[in-house]
């Protein structure tokens, strides 16, 4: 990964290679963190524009209360110390890395009062799934490993724990030469993939599994609303492996997959086999929106200029 000047370490701008913690940091050890991921955008104008900024900050702050953390911080400080977390880097495009993390104290599972803290760390980004994904679509297979039961992990919360269930997937995945795995949730119906929702569409449809087993995207949420607006019928619904093969389209959403059209599922050819006309779409209004080109869509950027 490419190397930034600075990272934002408990409220102060510290060199890159001094934000270090100590081996025994309980989060290291038990998982114990919430994070986020969120990207910004270079605008035709030449100035930048964050993402949904302040909504990624709340959703930051919703992952600390499901896991009992406290943060010291308002989404707005959140959102102000990503900006100059930025500036301070004079990165006009790329990935925010906001972490809090349970820090080093007394060991065991038991947080109890180890301090907690947080991080900020920026970086530029290219193509999560790979240069071709976001044009040709990816290849995916069923993982063998379930999302967790809703009274397992939290999946509501960006907790890091929760993502060796990911990390397994994704291995798995990876291993038996496909981009990236889908899961199911316990019951069987289709969840999310590693780190990114899902959305099929099938007979002018398009339907995302509902919130129950996923972390509710905020590219899903945005996916949502722009279809909508475009006059598409969106359901959130549940829907099984088997509805996905016959789908007529299939995409993943999220921050640094962005939107990526899927073309295979399990060795069966979604659709005609490469991205779709209405994943196409999306993602060009998405992009319109994202950066800057869409004034319907301002409220979802938070503009800065490095
Ligand atoms: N589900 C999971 C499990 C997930 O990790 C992500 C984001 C999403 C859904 C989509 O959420 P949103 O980004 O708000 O649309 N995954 C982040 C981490 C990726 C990584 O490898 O790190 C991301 O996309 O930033």
């Amino acid at each position: 990964m490419q190397t930034m000047k600075f990272i934002w370490f408990d409220g102060k701008m510290v060199p890159w290679d001094q934000a270090q913690v100590h081996v025994l940091t309980h989060a290291l050890h038990y998982g114990s963190a919430i994070f986020e991921g969120i990207r910004a955008y270079a605008c035709a104008d030449g100035a930048s524009a964050v993402f949904r900024l302040e909504d990624h900050c709340k959703r930051m702050l919703d992952s600390a209360k499901i896991l009992r953390m406290e943060l010291p911080y308002s989404a707005e400080q959140l959102a102000e110390a990503c900006i100059e977390t930025l500036t301070a880097n004079k990165l006009a495009e790329g990935y925010i890395r906001p972490l809090s993390f349970v820090g080093h104290g007394e060991m065991g599972v038991y947080p109890g009062n180890n301090p907690v803290q947080t991080i900020i760390a920026v970086w530029p980004w290219g193509a999560y799934l790979g240069a071709d994904a976001l044009e040709k679509g990816i290849r995916v297979k069923t993982s063998t490993f379930a999302r967790s039961h809703v009274n397992t992990c939290m999946s509501k919360a960006k907790a890091s724990g929760n993502y060796i269930n990911s990390i397994l997937a994704k291995i798995e995945a990876k291993e038996e030469g496909f981009d990236e795995a889908v899961m199911l949730d316990t019951s069987g119906f289709v969840s999310e993939a590693t780190g990114e929702n899902i959305f099929i569409v099938r007979e002018g449809v398009i339907k995302t599994t509902p919130l129950t087993s996923i972390l509710g995207g905020i590219t899903r949420k945005s996916i949502v609303a722009l279809a909508r607006d475009l006059g598409y019928t969106v359901e959130e619904q549940q829907f099984t492996r088997d509805e996905f093969y016959i789908a007529d389209e299939a995409f993943f959403t999220g921050t640094a997959a962005e939107l990526t059209p899927i073309r295979e599922l399990d060795h069966r050819q979604i659709g005609a086999g490469h991205a779709g006309p209405v994943a196409k779409h999306l993602q060009k209004e998405f992009f319109r929106a994202a950066r800057g080109e869409n004034p319907k869509y301002a409220g979802w950027l938070h503009r800065y200029t490095v």
